[in-house]
């Protein structure tokens, strides 16, 4: 019997996006909290005394802006080499060679795949537990080609790892790196697939294992709920057992709030507090990072709108007071809708009204939405990639922020209104 570790995505040192400092939001284990899931991962190790670990890409956000990076790896590597525990790493397309100006030597006991073409782990404590190691490094950041084809054949009578870097097709809205099917993978032989890439967790099959672990913290709030790694054992037979081990420090959620039963701020304000006590209980001493985002009709839409800001901050207070420096709200969005009865006769019959009912209907014009959004397209395309991340799907017509963004459009106009009757 033997037991691994599959991490991959660490992003180390990666910088949490969309953050607003102020009194009583949890910056300092923000801003730490890529290093603290590294040193949880290497406690995990030492605690359920496995053999080896193996990282599947993108250990590093990028290139590092100077040496502390790399030194508070080796350092956490250094703890992992008394307890004689092997690492072997492929590096991903953050991470890829052609990024990475500054590097440091690597201990004895950590193995970078190379880049260029796939190779077998060496080293032989591997050997001796009866396991094989396959995996290639990017060379750039942009690999395109499918690798999996030239991958060592499995070494019979071992249990043969492959450590891959890689969007498998059907996962849609990533980078198309390295892209394979679930066909080219069983045909190797191997027995687990550890990729990374995709940073939400996912077993995309048994037999062979083909597994997503994930990153191991999340950076915004495109990435929601428990961030880890698998510990895998694998029986005398070569069964594998799998648990998904938890190692982030600070957990991002949406905190989505229905405003139809309420009538006004004070009750708004009951309402959330509630609601984070909830939140509390589900992740039980998390700091988490939520963005709150207000939908439904709203009686008080308009009271809502005329002072957001003020609305904001009321609730980051209502935060502080639930858990003090616990809860960081990033973003409240108001994503509310003003009763029917209460926008038509402000419209009237102008070109603002025009608008209002072309952004309401929308929702059911099927083919003029998705004009709209391939109008949308070449914006995408120039957007940079950090940007992009914490966006997510905005180009297809039915997910969740599609649906936001109209709510939102008829706050926007509501919102202009109002700035232009107050002047
Ligand atoms: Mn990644």
């Amino acid at each position: 019997m033997f037991r691994f570790i599959h991490a991959a995505d660490l992003h180390l040192d990666s910088p949490l996006l969309g953050l607003e400092r102020y009194a009583g939001a949890p910056v300092e284990a923000m801003r730490s909290a890529t290093r603290r899931a590294l040193e949880n991962l290497v406690q995990l190790a030492l605690d359920r005394r496995v053999d080896f670990l193996v990282i599947a890409g993108d250990l590093y956000d990028g290139d590092w802006k100077d040496y502390h990076t790399g030194l508070f790896f080796s350092q956490q590597m250094g703890r992992l080499a008394a307890a004689e525990i092997p690492v072997v790493m492929i590096a991903g397309n953050h991470d890829a060679a052609s990024r990475m100006t500054r590097s440091l030597r690597l201990p004895e006991h950590v193995e970078l795949l190379p880049p260029g073409r796939a190779a077998t782990a060496q080293n032989p404590r591997l050997r001796s537990l009866g396991v094989a190691v396959h995996g290639r490094s990017f060379a750039e950041a942009a690999e395109t080609q499918n690798m999996v084809p030239e991958y060592p054949a499995a070494v019979p009578g071992v249990y043969n790892i492959g450590l891959l870097h890689s969007s498998l097709v059907g996962t849609e809205g990533h980078d198309p790196y390295a892209p394979c099917s679930l066909d080219d993978l069983r045909s190797k032989n191997y027995d687990y697939w550890a990729l990374g890439h995709i940073h939400l967790r996912a077993i995309m099959s048994q037999d062979p294992w083909v597994v997503y672990s994930g990153n191991t913290q999340g950076r915004h709030v495109r990435e929601c709920g428990a961030k880890g790694c698998y510990l895998v054992t694998v029986n005398d037979l070569g069964v594998a057992t799998l648990e998904f081990e938890p190692l982030d420090v600070i957990r991002w959620e949406v905190c989505r709030l229905a405003v139809d039963e309420l009538e006004s701020l004070e009750e708004l304000y009951t309402a959330f507090a509630q609601q984070l006590r909830h939140w509390r209980k589900q992740h039980p001493g998390f700091p988490l990072a939520l963005r709150v985002v207000l939908s439904g009709v709203c009686s008080f839409q308009e009271t809502l709108l005329a002072d957001e800001e003020r609305v904001t901050q009321e609730l980051r207070a209502v935060a502080n007071d639930v858990a003090p420096g616990e809860l960081w709200l990033e973003k409240v969005q108001i994503r509310s809708t003003a009763p029917a009865a209460d926008v038509s006769p402000r419209l009237g019959e102008g070109p603002v009204a025009a608008i209002h009912e072309y952004v309401q209907q929308l929702p059911n014009r099927s083919e003029e939405l998705a004009l709209l959004l391939t109008e949308l397209a070449d914006l995408k395309r120039k957007l940079p990639h950090e940007v992009l991340e914490s966006l997510g799907d905005f180009l297809r017509a039915d997910s969740p922020e599609v649906t936001d963004w109209l709510a939102g459009a008829e706050a926007t106009i509501l919102r202009q209104m109002g700035a232009r009757q107050a002047e």
